[in-house]
């Protein structure tokens, strides 16, 4: 296994409840470290930028004005296996098929305000880094 980094958004139905620690707390748990991290309000055109790659499914408008309805948090997580050892704390997309334990399952409002977005592969962890990050804000 290798050290790797992922991006996290703690999402603005978690910010919103004020979960944002105990978020972080699980990813720390789980051996994650956060090497960058800042709190901001998404424009429109950065929200329908970050997820067009799904512009074309049903939900893409629901979920661009879900994700500039509040303050997200936008971390890099860094630890052995990042990307998918995230993926499993956050659990399964639907919090109804989510884990126990899982930072969706516990606080997870519905399929679409899920609590945390995390990168699905390298080269999507690395896209989505540079979208939020420079290398200078990273501090691992
Ligand atoms: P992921 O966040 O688990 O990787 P994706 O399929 O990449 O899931 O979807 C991106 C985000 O779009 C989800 O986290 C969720 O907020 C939203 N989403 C996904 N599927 C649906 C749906 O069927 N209805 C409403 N929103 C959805
Ligand atoms: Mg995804």
């Amino acid at each position: 296994m290798a050290v790797e980094r992922t991006l996290s958004i703690i999402k603005p139905d978690a910010t919103r409840r004020n979960l944002t620690g105990q978020i972080i707390a699980k990813f720390e748990t789980a051996g994650l470290r956060v090497v960058a991290q800042k709190r901001m309000q998404l424009s429109q055109a950065q929200a329908e930028a970050f997820y067009s790659v799904h512009k074309a499914r049903p939900f893409f408008g629901s979920l661009v004005s879900f994700m500039v309805s509040g303050p997200v948090v936008v971390q890099v997580l860094e630890g052995e296996n990042a990307i998918a050892k995230n993926r499993e704390v956050m659990g399964a997309t639907d919090p109804s098929k989510a884990a126990p334990g899982t930072v969706r399952k516990d606080f997870a409002e519905s399929i679409e305000a899920n609590s945390v977005h995390g990168s699905d592969a390298p080269e999507t962890a690395a896209n989505e880094i540079h979208f939020f990050f420079s290398d200078l804000e990273i501090v691992g």
